[in-house]
């Protein structure tokens, strides 16, 4: 492993500002890496694999470090395949389009199994940068040199030491190595003035963000089998004087998944509804009173129309 030398020790004047991609497996902890680095929750998280539905980016100012960093966070890279996987798949490969790094975040728990190949293929077909960080170290460092042996083997040799910059244990969950990161990163980009203002968060357009809140307090909720036939829609946001007024849709693909959706005398949509709303005044600055539907439209993961609505689709 590499020494971390930090920011811009050697010229203090200089400004580093770039765009980081997050890439890896599903479920690794792409959203919770970003949202750390963010120091708010913009990305949703869950323990179900393919929450990331959308490329977001979040800014991270440090102004200590005078750098910016842009993290670009992605969905995670699948094998399996229908259309919503399939776009997944096509947002998660455009997002290095314009980056100057890669994080590849694997789960040092986990081995290197099939999916885990497919992306260290894909990594490897790339040339820009890239920082390993095995997450969950929290856990266990169970497969660091399984992960290190199979860069070598799939990346070459070469491509290990020239563009593998470093090898990070991480843990999103503790922080374990925050630090270290944050300087591999900075230093690994262009000396650069930043792009986007003192203010700016994310480009997450507020619909979508609002649509994630209530989409992960049901994926919080409900079984495994739901969380693909998931979507939420919002119609319609409508500001008063002291309220935010949000309507929204939930789409599933069966008449017994909305069933599950709506829960006994109406609980499990209470309940997520309830805590959606809570998260959302916190994003709006106001109160917000939400409205929920549930609609069964089997097709949905297929209807072009549909994917563009939720914002999956932009071709
Ligand atoms: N123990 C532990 N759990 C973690 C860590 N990072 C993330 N998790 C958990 O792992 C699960 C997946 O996290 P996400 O951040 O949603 O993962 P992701 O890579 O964005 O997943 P997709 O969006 O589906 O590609 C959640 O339950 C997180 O709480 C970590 O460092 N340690
Ligand atoms: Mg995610």
């Amino acid at each position: 492993m590499k020494r971390f030398t930090g920011s811009n020790e050697n010229n203090p004047r200089e400004h580093r500002c770039g765009f980081v991609a997050l890439i890896g497996r599903p479920n690794v902890g792409k959203s919770s890496l970003m949202n750390l680095f963010l120091r708010e929750k913009v990305g949703i998280v869950s323990a179900v694999p393919q929450t990331t539905r959308h490329q977001i980016r979040g800014v991270v100012h440090l102004d200590k470090e005078r750098a910016q960093i842009v993290m670009v966070d992605t969905p995670g890279i699948h094998s399996f395949r229908d259309p919503l996987v399939a776009h997944l798949n096509t947002v998660a490969h455009h997002s290095l389009e314009g980056c100057d790094l890669a994080l590849y975040v694997a789960d040092a728990n986990r081995r290197v199994g099939r999916e885990e190949t497919n992306v260290l293929k894909f990594l490897a077909a790339q040339s820009l940068p890239v920082i390993m960080v095995l997450n969950k170290i929290d856990l266990s460092e169970k497969y660091v040199e399984e992960y290190l042996e199979a860069w070598r083997k799939f990346a070459g040799e070469d491509s290990f030491r020239s563009r593998l910059k470093y090898v990070i244990p991480f843990s999103a969950k503790t922080g374990f190595h925050f630090g270290e990161l944050k300087s591999a990163i900075v230093e690994c980009l262009p000396v650069h003035p930043p792009f986007y203002g003192p203010e700016a968060k994310t480009d997450f357009p507020l619909p979508l963000r609002l649509a994630e809140v209530l989409r992960e307090k049901l994926l919080m909720l409900l079984s495994q089998e739901i969380p693909h036939a998931l979507a939420v829609l919002i119609e319609d946001i409508r500001e008063e004087d002291r309220l935010v007024r949000v309507r929204a849709t939930i789409y599933v693909r069966t008449a017994s998944q909305k069933k599950i959706v709506v829960g006994k005398n109406g609980h499990v949509l209470k309940t997520a509804g309830g805590q959606a709303r809570k998260e959302m005044a916190e994003i709006v600055g106001k109160k917000v009173f939400l409205s929920t539907w549930v609609k069964v439209l089997k097709e949905w993961p297929e209807k072009i129309r549909i994917l563009r609505q939720l914002g999956y689709w932009w071709m």
